[in-house]
């Protein structure tokens, strides 16, 4: 049966000495509980490192515990850890995507090799139980180069990864030495999810700047495979806090809270110890309130936890240092008898603490100069089970696209994050509640268990696609055969689409007219009685009137809404239905709801979603979105699904190329049936015309098409071959 495998850096286990030897925890941190139904399920299996160096004498026994819990390890050296994960993973790969490339990343060659060999050790483990069929995910910025690690040895498994910190600019990524290779590492998954659109984006322009492959809308071609980049806020386990808030152990431990900060507002900070959380910076703007603002001494507290992490590196030591000093001269300077501004801890706590604390505190600030999500600020949202309190959030923080009812700052504002501390203390009961129902609901409706659903559920659709992409390049030895049946055969009929089939792209309508090797190749066709050849075009009846109206060709307007048989005029479809209408415009809706700038435009026969004006690179993925959405129903509805420049139009079926091709195909027995097209609207032909035509898709991507071409250039020589005596393709 296959299986899924996760794959991240560290397992969700804690490992205690005991005098029985080594005993494992698990430890239930956000990923684990999310991925908990999936790996803890048949055969599924987690992959990674214990969290320490276990004598080789001990791993026997710590891979036979492991395997109780699901577990398999990844075993790391000393040196591994120093170099792969102290050196390259958070000095290179943590600084520069967090866009602290200049102060904070070094490029030593040394570290880039164990982060090779780390990758290796992975892909051993994972090779050394993956089957052809099973599904492995693979998670974050250590193991980046793991996916064509596996799909170099295993091409058939289904393949996802995800990055839980940002994706960083161009401009950033491009300073790695090892770019190259730690795009093509990532591009051995089927599907790269992110946590916002804006590290989509990033990672898109990265790849489509520094690798050569073809980048459309969220889809990489890589030779012959598509991979899907899309991206899947992550969620956290909200009911898991909102329970802890009525437990006997957390209101006890809020109540002692409440006691000792009785006069007090509490405006709550937790962070692990890191540059990216903004700590220091937000100590400036407490301080410049309490400078600022005097009325708040005596009557304010920041309760600011520190997890400690990676201090092993001396970056984050000097970090330590630095919030101590700053934290020890702001309550050197406003600490009276009764009252110290901050209550600073350096430790982890509990998660009793930490939800007593979420739900205690007035006030939350979470203020990262950049962060991939940040599970905390949901985290406070889900534990505000009386609706009221105020979260403070960063713009730099994933989370900040989804919680929009937060007083959203820019971290490096000091005084725009003391004015939101200001305004957050003084902030009406309603308002806040009001806020606060609206975070509630994204929080619960986005939680954990519906990011690893719609994670793996889209990563079998894109398999399943894959799959189904049954179309083969056609090289010499197929176009032979078409050749060899064209001349056997004697009533044949040919379907040309035009835009990106004989013509390639053209920014301007005018660079688009046919060219004089065009009009030679279509005359050659048509002069043989023994066609009949037929332009198929979504382009006005006037444009294709003007090129071909005098042709020996039969043409075909507006995705068959026009017709113009040799030497007549054009005539129209008409009688259509538009009952359809009213539900598809719902939809249609919802999509220029999601996308700002996104406008309807109703037609007589059609309904078109424009998004010209809408964010680049957005506009482009909600289309797709939009298309698979509308699949199923559109289908069910019989209408027709028309993406285009910067639009995605629905039509009435009956205007409809398939349909249009039909009519010619069934007047005669035709022995050779051949049909071109490039897009979505071309499908329609390839699915319409019988068993036995040749359909031929411009370009990789699925396609009812038997076969495809890489581009006109191809459509071209293929046409060419069919009469001529030599072999020109
Ligand atoms: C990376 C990305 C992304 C904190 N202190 C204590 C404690 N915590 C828990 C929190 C929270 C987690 O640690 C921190 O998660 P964040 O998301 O805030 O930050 P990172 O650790 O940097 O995580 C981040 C995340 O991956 C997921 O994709 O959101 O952007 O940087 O769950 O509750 N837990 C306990 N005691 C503490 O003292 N028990």
């Amino acid at each position: 049966m296959p299986k899924v495998i996760i794959v991240a850096n560290r397992l969700p286990v804690k490992i205690q000495e005991s005098e029985e030897g080594l005993k494992l925890m698990p430890s239930e941190g956000g990923l684990a509980t999310g991925l908990g139904s999936v790996y803890k399920q048949n055969d599924n299996v987690w992959i990674g490192w214990p969290g320490q160096v276990i004598a080789h004498e001990q791993q026997d026994q710590v891979t036979h515990q492991l395997a109780d819990l699901s577990l398999m390890p990844v075993y790391l050296t000393q040196e591994d850890i120093s170099e792969f994960y102290e050196g390259f993973s958070n000095e290179v790969l943590w600084p520069v995507f967090h866009y602290y490339a200049s102060t904070y990343a070094t490029y030593n060659p040394s570290n880039w090799e164990y982060y090779k060999s780390v990758n290796e050790k992975f892909k051993d483990v994972v090779l050394s139980i993956a089957e052809p069929g099973d599904t492995i995910w693979v998670h974050d910025y250590q193991l980046l180069l793991l996916p064509s690690l596996i799909r170099q040895a295993r091409p058939d498994v289904s393949i996802g990864f995800f990055l839980h910190i940002p994706f960083p600019s161009h401009e950033m990524f491009r300073l790695i030495p090892w770019r190259m290779e730690l795009l093509e590492g990532m591009l051995g998954a089927d599907l790269i999810g992110f946590h916002t659109f804006d590290d989509v984006r990033h990672f898109l322009s990265s790849v489509s700047r520094i690798l050569p492959y073809q980048v459309s809308s969220n889809t990489i071609t890589c030779d012959e495979r598509l991979v899907i980049v899309e991206s899947f806020p992550m969620g956290i386990d909200e009911k898991k806090y909102a329970e802890l808030t009525g437990t006997t152990e957390v209101q006890n431990q809020s109540k002692q809270i409440n006691d000792i900060y009785k006069d007090n507002k509490l405006i709550l900070s937790i962070d692990r110890l890191d540059y990216s959380k903004g700590i220091l910076q937000r100590l400036q703007a407490f301080e410049l309130l309490l400078d600022e603002n005097p009325e708040y001494v005596g009557k304010v507290t920041l309760y600011m936890v520190v997890v400690p992490s990676r201090d092993t590196v001396a970056q984050y030591a000097h970090l330590r240092d630095q919030i101590d000093k700053k934290v020890g001269n702001i309550n050197a300077r406003y600490r009276s008898i009764e009252w110290t501004p901050i209550s600073y801890y350096y430790r982890s706590l509990p998660i009793e603490t930490l939800v007593a604390l979420y739900s205690t505190a007035e006030v939350c600030l979470v203020t990262p100069m950049r962060d991939g999500m940040n599970l905390v600020s949901k985290e406070y949202v889900a534990s505000r089970t009386r609706d009221d309190g105020v979260l403070i959030l960063s713009e730099m923080a994933g989370a900040s696209k989804e919680l929009i009812d937060s007083l959203l700052v820019n971290p490096n504002n000091i005084v725009q994050v003391k004015d939101a501390i200001i305004e957050a203390l003084n902030m009406p009961l309603d308002e806040q509640t009001r806020r606060m129902k609206q975070m509630r609901s994204v929080v619960a409706k986005f939680n954990v268990t519906h990011w690893v659903a719609l994670f793996m559920e889209r990563l079998n659709e894109v398999k399943a696609m894959q799959r189904s992409m049954q179309t083969r390049h056609v090289h010499s030895a197929t176009a032979q055969s078409i050749v060899n049946r064209y001349h056997d055969t004697s009533k044949r009929i040919i379907f040309l689409d035009y835009d990106g089939t004989l013509v390639g792209f053209k920014p301007n309508v005018d660079q688009a007219r046919p060219d004089a090797e065009l009009y030679d190749i279509l005359t050659q066709l048509s002069s043989d009685p023994n066609n009949h050849l037929v332009i198929i075009s979504g382009r006005k009846h006037e444009n294709l009137g003007e090129w071909f109206g005098d042709k020996n060709i039969y043409l075909i307007a507006e995705h068959g809404a026009w017709f113009k048989q040799q030497g007549m005029e054009w005539y129209k479809t008409s009688g259509l239905s538009t009952s359809w209408k009213k539900d598809i415009f719902g939809v249609l809706e919802k999509y220029v709801d999601r996308t700002p700038g996104s406008f309807i435009e109703e037609k007589t026969y059609s309904l078109a979603w424009h998004y010209r004006k809408a964010e680049r690179g957005l506009g482009e993925l909600r289309a797709n979105e939009l298309i698979n959405t509308l699949k199923f129903l559109a289908t069910d509805k019989g209408l027709q699904l028309l993406p285009g420049d910067k639009v995605v139009e629905v039509k009435n079926i009956d205007v409809n190329k398939g349909k249009a091709a039909l009519t010619l195909v069934e007047q005669k027995d035709y022995d050779f049936i051949m049909g071109f097209g490039d897009d979505l609207t071309d499908e329609d032909l390839f699915k319409s015309l019988p068993d036995k035509a040749i359909t031929i898709k411009v370009g990789t991507g699925a396609s009812a098409a038997k076969f495809y071409v890489r581009n006109p250039t191809e459509v071209r020589n293929l046409l060419k071959a069919l009469t001529s005596d030599v072999t020109v393709y």
